[in-house]
């Protein structure tokens, strides 16, 4: 028995060591140094630092390569790049907003960099770490290439060898490149702007030969529907295997707990019980400070204990029943028409949230930024995050399958410690057919590995040709999520909203049931009778009709994330007069001003929150 217990958790130690990869988690404990701020450009259309003339991958030590330096040897030397101060981006940050001749541009642009470093000891390792760039990444540095990423939304890191860093002017070049492709996740299409460049910070990072990559500390997941037991589940992974005799101790002060345990690899397994701990939840969003230490490491991060779970048709936190007064939010500052990056960004969009009387965010329709998932943390906000597999990705390609698992990993590995997260999607309005059902199912297998203390969901979609008065949403992926949720836009896609009088909703699977997104357009300050499109009357009519559809939902209804809480940026609306570029199915308008609907969803959340309090 012991025996197949042991096996069993080398297997599963095993795939953990493959599916993480060499993403390091909780950076922000690090020795850091920050490459934000001004980085110098080029634009490069034809991608002619890249290749040759005849199109061709140019060799790393070409001259002419963007990626090497732009300083003239001689004068005689011919140089046809340069990069210099005026033009000049800001990191964090997309390029479109930054300068007018932007605003449209898809395709590559160089950043550079110089900066200096104070060496440590020598047994030092230094990773460079990225935020997340939009959509390729290609890392030079010192004209040496460290490595490529593909993925908008998730972090990533390049170890960067000791003899390739100089203490003065280290030239550091990223190929940006946010071209939209068939095969890429998300795929061509998509109702948001494809926001390029580096949009998230980027760090040198510091660390010990043998250094603490990733852990993870989660209540262990509940299966009785009973308050939990306070038992605490979890691993650390080293980046490689320690010397003999390695300890890991874990520290958590608060509670003056402290427990030593002996390295068992490169992961080693974590288990033992918090009596006196108080759970976390969105009225006590409590969170405590977790020191993890190894003879020559240590990371601390700020963790609240909870537990989620779908029990039966109900989703229970810490063992009680909730309710979801959720809102779908995207990663974009409308007033700036640009991505959100910074901690003001996730306040903004997150009390905008809790002025509308949510307890939850979906953050659609990709990972936003860490800063976003540490801030619900603290403010008690429940978070369901998600990646870009949306629409019509190409299902029955084995890469593309292979690169949304990727992302997945990277969400995952980021904020598996945040007690916030209580749902990882996998998708978002994918079209029913045996090929996607395969795409997805892998993905919520996958998820599953890498996490079993979270549910696990994805946004299904209605078909509005085939709408009848009862409504049930079986899409044979309902079989595998913990939640299902559906997208549904009765009186926007499919007619009028006093259509909701009549229609119902409900599902086959004995499971939880979640409104993943509801909306209709309009332009705020837009006042006219409610039959008029576009008008904040028509929209304020859809939400009526909808909350009163919803007060009829059967008992499995656990939630709703409307479509949006703003405006935001999209190619694909193109309605002169009322959009412009812009998706007006926000509560708020681009300025920040809130529409009639806003106060009516309020009104209806504040009767839920009394409900369920
Ligand atoms: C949806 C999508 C969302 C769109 C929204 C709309 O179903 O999930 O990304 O922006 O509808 O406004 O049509």
């Amino acid at each position: 028995m012991k025996k197949i217990l042991i096996l069993t958790l080398i297997s599963l130690l095993s795939t953990l060591v493959s599916a993480q990869d060499n993403l390091i988690s909780n950076t922000g404990s690090r020795k850091s140094l920050s490459l934000n701020g001004k980085w110098q450009y080029i634009v490069d259309p034809y991608e002619t630092g890249f290749y040759d003339y005849r199109y061709k991958e140019l060799k790393e030590t070409n001259k002419d390569a963007y990626w090497n330096t732009d300083v003239q040897a001689n004068k005689t030397e011919k140089k046809e790049h340069g990069y210099v101060d005026k033009y000049s981006l800001e990191v964090p940050g997309d390029w479109n907003h930054q300068q007018p001749e932007f605003l449209y541009y898809e395709g590559t642009v160089w950043y550079k960099k110089s900066f200096d470093i104070e060496r440590g000891n020598a047994g030092q390792r230094y990773f460079l770490y990225f935020g997340a760039v939009n959509y390729r990444a290609d890392v030079y540095l010192n004209g040496k290439k460290l490595g490529m990423h593909k993925g908008g939304f998730t972090p990533f890191n390049f170890e960067v060898p000791q003899e390739l860093l100089k203490e003065k002017d280290n030239f550091l070049v990223v190929k940006v490149d946010n071209k939209r492709h068939a095969d890429e996740v998300p795929t061509l299409n998509t109702d948001w702007w494809n926001y390029g460049g580096i949009t998230r910070d980027v760090k040198l990072i510091t660390v010990p030969a043998t250094f603490i990559q990733d852990f993870v500390l989660q209540l262990k997941k509940n299966t009785t529907g009973k308050a939990p037991e306070k038992e605490v589940e979890g691993w650390v992974k080293l980046n490689q295997a320690p010397a003999a005799g390695e300890t890991v101790t874990i520290e958590i002060p608060a509670l003056k707990f402290k427990k030593e345990i002996q390295a068992t690899g490169q992961i080693t397994a974590l288990s033992f019980k918090l009596p006196k701990i108080q759970l976390w939840s969105p009225d006590n969003p409590k969170l405590y400070q977790v020191t993890l230490r190894t003879r020559h490491d240590q990371t601390t991060d700020r963790i609240g204990f909870r537990t989620i779970e779908a029990h039966g048709t109900q989703v229970l936190l810490n063992g009680k029943p909730i309710f979801m007064r959720g809102i779908s939010v995207h990663g974009e500052i409308p007033q700036e028409m640009r991505r959100a990056y910074s901690e003001e960004d996730a306040a903004q969009l997150l009390h905008q949230s809790i002025e509308l009387g949510c307890n939850m965010v979906r953050l659609a329709h990709y990972p936003h930024d860490e800063k976003i998932t540490r801030l619900a943390d603290s403010l008690g906000i429940l978070v369901w995050s998600e990646i870009p597999v949306y629409w019509t990705i190409d299902f029955g390609n084995a890469e593309v399958l292979e690169k949304a698992r990727g992302q997945l990993t990277e969400m995952i590995t980021r904020d598996h410690n945040r007690a916030s997260v209580i749902i990882w999607s996998v998708g978002n309005e994918t079209p029913v057919s045996p090929a996607r059902t395969t795409f997805m199912h892998n993905l919520l297998i996958k998820a599953r590995e890498l996490d079993n203390t979270r549910m696990l969901s994805a946004a299904l979609e209605v078909n509005y040709s085939a709408l009848n008065d009862k409504n049930v949403i079986d899409d044979p992926l309902g079989e595998f999520v913990d939640l299902v949720a559906f997208n549904e836009y009765l009186g926007w896609y499919g007619g009028l909203p006093d259509k909701c009088r009549t229609t119902s909703w409900d599902t086959p699977y004995e499971k939880p049931l979640f409104i993943s997104e509801t909306g209709g357009d309009a332009k705020g300050g837009f006042h006219a009778d409610s039959l008029t499109r576009f008008s904040e009357e028509y929209q304020e009519w859809y939400y009526r009709e909808q909350i009163a559809m919803i007060k009829r939902m059967p008992a499995k209804f656990v939630g709703i994330s409307p479509w949006v809480l703003n405006d935001f940026r999209s190619p694909k609306r193109n309605n002169p007069l009322y959009q412009d570029g812009w998706n007006r199915k926000g509560f708020y308008d681009e300025k920040g001003n809130k529409k009639k609907s806003f106060f009516l969803m309020k009104a209806y959340y504040d009767e839920m929150k009394t409900k369920y309090d």
